[in-house]
């Protein structure tokens, strides 16, 4: 992870429920950004039957399968994971821009935390370097998740 990624200690993460939600568009890329994060999440001690996860057809679905999954299971927190790829259309801003607004609703609407897992890239390689390898932002999102989940739980 390069610098400016934040750095968290004594996550423990046992009895949180987690909800993650993955876009299928870009498959390849979201369901390695998906398991790089329970991976982490597992590493942290979340329980392999405390991860409610879904996946659902594209990132501009994310804010609503995120609401219904707050409504309707136990959730502490929710990671939402997609990848937006700009083309030659106004489709990218729109959909970027409808995402984030929807994600940031949910959340404070409902008061569960949902992350913003939706990398927005220009190209196709810069959505690659930041889903695969080391440079994958799932496991960075898992410790955030599992920070403010906690801190919801605890409250
Ligand atoms: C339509 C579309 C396009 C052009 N690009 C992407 C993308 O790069 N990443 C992604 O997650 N979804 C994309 N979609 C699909 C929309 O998110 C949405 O699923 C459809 O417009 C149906 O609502």
């Amino acid at each position: 992870m390069k610098d400016g990624a934040p750095t968290y200690t004594n996550l423990d993460a046992t009895g949180l429920k987690v909800g993650v939600i993955t876009a299928r568009w870009n498959y390849q890329l979201t369901h390695s950004l998906r398991d790089g994060a329970i991976g982490r999440l597992m590493e942290l001690g979340v329980a392999e039957q405390d991860i409610v996860s879904i996946d659902i057809g594209g990132s501009y679905e994310l804010p609503f399968a995120a609401r219904h999954l707050i409504d309707t299971t136990e959730v502490d927190v929710v990671i939402p994971i997609g990848v937006l790829v700009k083309g030659s259309t106004m489709h990218f801003e729109y959909i970027a821009e409808a995402v984030s607004q929807g994600i940031m609703r949910v959340s404070l609407d409902t008061g569960v935390p949902v992350l913003f897992g939706v990398l927005t890239c220009l190209t196709e390689e810069q959505a690659k370097e930041r889903a695969i390898g080391p440079g994958n932002h799932g496991p960075s999102w898992a410790d955030t998740a599992v920070e403010l989940g906690l801190m919801r739980k605890n409250a």
